[in-house]
């Protein structure tokens, strides 16, 4: 059994569509960003980061528990643990790593931050409007070019990449970080694809989709973004 710290963001919905696309179980244990979870001492010394998604595997290597935080970390362990979604040839494993890196170090990052400073900041900042949001078009453009040429982010076979960046880019970000998904064809073509897995479906429904659950005080949104 894996206790899965979750709340319904895109690396949390990430990480439940991989628990249940390895058709592991799992049980949920929310983690309310917007109220303040993060920051309590028992989920600190889970995820030292403060930050969801992290797992617990009851049954670790050894047979004793271990625990994971770091996204990107997540998949691959769970790759490890299960053999799944892991190719055997060396090359293909290689590929896979870079797309899983790529989204890690560039999509969830630039896209957070684009998503807080067109969404959430308290004042707007043109600059940084315009930085993030470009990096998000020439990201999008980045995955629709590679798309043109294979069905999934890492070749043709369905993977741990597809299921790292398809958060990232449903509806309601594509709202939150100004994109015309008519501009990116075959990114438009790989979401339909993923929508129609039951994996993804299932993954994406653990919680629903809104973040907020509870009223948050101005204390605990402090807390949210970091100036406490
Ligand atoms: N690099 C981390 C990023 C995780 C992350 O940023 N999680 C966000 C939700 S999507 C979070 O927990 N935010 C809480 C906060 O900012 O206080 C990973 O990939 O796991």
């Amino acid at each position: 059994m894996i206790d899965f710290y979750y709340w319904p963001t895109p690396n949390g919905h990430k990480t439940a569509i991989a628990l249940e696309e390895f058709e592991l179980d799992y049980r949920v244990k929310p983690i309310n960003i917007l109220m303040g979870d993060q920051h309590a001492a028992e989920f600190i010394a889970i995820s030292p980061n403060n930050r969801v998604p992290a797992i617990v595997d009851h049954d670790g290597p050894g047979g004793k528990p271990h625990t994971v935080f770091e996204s990107g970390a997540i998949f691959l362990y769970l790759c490890q643990k299960t053999g799944k979604f892991w190719p055997t040839d060396p090359v293909q494993q290689s590929v896979v790593t870079q797309w899983l890196f790529f989204q890690c170090a560039n999509i969830g990052p630039m896209f957070g931050q684009c998503g807080h400073f067109r969404g959430y900041a308290d004042e707007q900042v043109p600059y940084a409007i315009d930085r993030y949001s470009g990096e998000v078009q020439r990201l999008y453009g980045l995955i629709d070019r590679e798309l043109a040429t294979k069905k999934c982010i890492a070749g043709d076979d369905f993977g741990i990449a597809d299921m790292t960046t398809y958060p990232w880019m449903i509806d309601q970000q594509q709202a939150l970080h100004g994109v015309d998904i008519a501009k990116f064809p075959n990114v438009a073509r790989w979401l339909a694809d993923m929508e129609a897995r039951p994996g993804v479906q299932r993954g994406m429904a653990v919680m629903g989709n809104d973040l907020k659950v509870g009223d948050p005080t101005e204390e605990t949104r402090k807390a949210f973004f970091n100036r406490d």
